[in-house]
């Protein structure tokens, strides 16, 4: 089953995706999401000019082979475009191995493992009681699980706070904006956040929060001391991902469970983090960590040392990611929780799907494959708009991660 063709479609409905489509000698195709948030031509750029001609001529049956060859082939390893290039690679051979043999891609993976997927919505609000209106509004649309981030007094902006209701899209048209930070005054707000959450909504909703990268490790070991008696489901990102150490301390000094990964793009970004169990969910996703055979694999590692996963569901990840995740979340046994923001109407349009949200929970579908198409007439009506995420100073104009 030799691969004919693959092309590269970019396309912005509502924001920008890069969708990777690969078409067999049969004449089936499969799609893989190869979106890279702010990065999104780099990507493009990967695949068209150095992935492709080495993909024609090739067995599409052969998953595990195309993904060592494109990884140990390159000489240069890791790294976000790199694997976000294989990772589009490794979902689109997925897709067809499922149509191929008629049957959803979770079959493949060893069948279900559950029911159905929990996922968490995203909430947030200028201020505490915005916030807690927010959460009210999930609570009543079915949400088990709900994320929530809140604006601080005295900064402009903060992260997590968008301009919807169901949907928050960091990235801006045109160059990167600058937002401004303070951890002192975050860390005076985000206790109080979650005490007033808990005596509304009580025990039983799970509560998430993100701290997008942003701490010290001992900021956020006080700041996970601080939320211990409200419980939270996690505590995300609470420092910079790429050091590891980091979390040792944090780990030291509290018991809110925390999660990390939407940044990794490999099992070697986290396989300390794993094996010492600093962590509690680890959050890497099929697009940008190499695809559905890569992250299998970290979720076998993880399995092995009460880690459970957490993919990454982002409004920056296509309908081909969110189905895969959910593939994946319904297939391994160590599966903890899947992030879901709901896309626009516009994208859900150019990429139809079979998977659907009910009462708190997700299913990828029946349908042979992924269970996405990608309408190609209608994302041409919609071309790439440069786009970025935004950057981060603090109050004394020093850069600090977004
Ligand atoms: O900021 O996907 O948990 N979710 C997140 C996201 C990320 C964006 C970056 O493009 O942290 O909102
Ligand atoms: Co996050």
């Amino acid at each position: 089953m030799k691969i004919v063709d693959a092309k590269v479609i970019v396309c912005c409905p509502g924001r920008n995706f890069v969708t990777l489509k690969i078409v067999t000698e049969d004449g089936v195709s499969g799609l893989g999401d190869a979106t890279l948030n702010g990065r999104e031509l780099a990507v493009a750029s990967y695949l068209s000019d150095h992935v492709i001609p080495l993909l024609l001529g090739r067995d599409a049956r052969r998953i595990e082979d195309t993904w060592q060859y494109l990884y140990k082939g390159a000489y240069w390893r890791r790294g976000p475009v790199t694997m976000t290039a294989i990772g589009a690679v490794d979902t689109a051979l997925w897709d067809i191995r499922g149509k191929t043999l008629n049957t959803p891609v979770y079959q493949l993976l060893g069948g279900r493992s559950r029911e159905s997927v929990l996922v968490y919505g995203h909430a947030n609000g200028t201020d505490i009681e915005e916030t807690v209106a927010a959460v009210a509004r999930y609570v009543k649309l079915g949400y088990q699980a709900v994320r929530a981030q809140c604006g601080i007094p005295g900064l402009p902006s903060a992260y997590g706070v968008g301009r919807g209701q169901l949907s928050y899209e960091p990235a801006e048209k045109g160059l990167a904006p600058e937002n401004v930070w303070s951890s002192e005054r975050y860390l005076h707000v985000v206790p109080g956040l979650f005490a007033r959450l808990r005596g509304e909504f009580g025990d039983d909703l799970h509560l998430l929060h993100d701290a997008h990268h942003r701490l010290t490790p001992i900021e956020a070991a006080r700041l996970g001391k601080a939320l211990e008696p409200h419980h939270l489901f996690w505590l995300e990102d609470p420092v910079p991902a790429e050091w590891q150490e980091g979390f040792r301390v944090i780990r030291q000094h509290t018991t809110t469970p925390l999660a990390v990964g939407e940044v990794f793009d490999t099992i070697y970004d986290c396989h300390t983090l794993i094996q010492e169990q600093l962590i509690d969910y680890i959050r890497t996703t099929v697009v940008h960590a190499g695809g559905i055979s890569h992250l299998r694999k970290i979720a076998s590692l993880a399995e092995l040392h009460h880690v459970r996963t957490g993919s990454h569901g982002a409004t920056d990840l296509s309908p081909i990611c969110m189905a895969a995740a959910l593939h994946f979340d319904l297939s391994v046994h160590n599966f903890g929780i899947q992030e879901y923001m709901r896309h626009t109407d516009e994208t859900d349009r150019v990429f139809p799907h079979h998977y659907t949200f009910e009462a708190g929970v997700m299913y990828p579908g029946e349908a042979p494959g992924l269970g996405v198409e990608l309408d190609e007439t209608l994302a041409a009506q919609y071309p790439y708009e440069r786009a970025y995420l935004p950057t981060n100073r603090r109050l004394d104009g020093t850069v600090h991660s977004w």
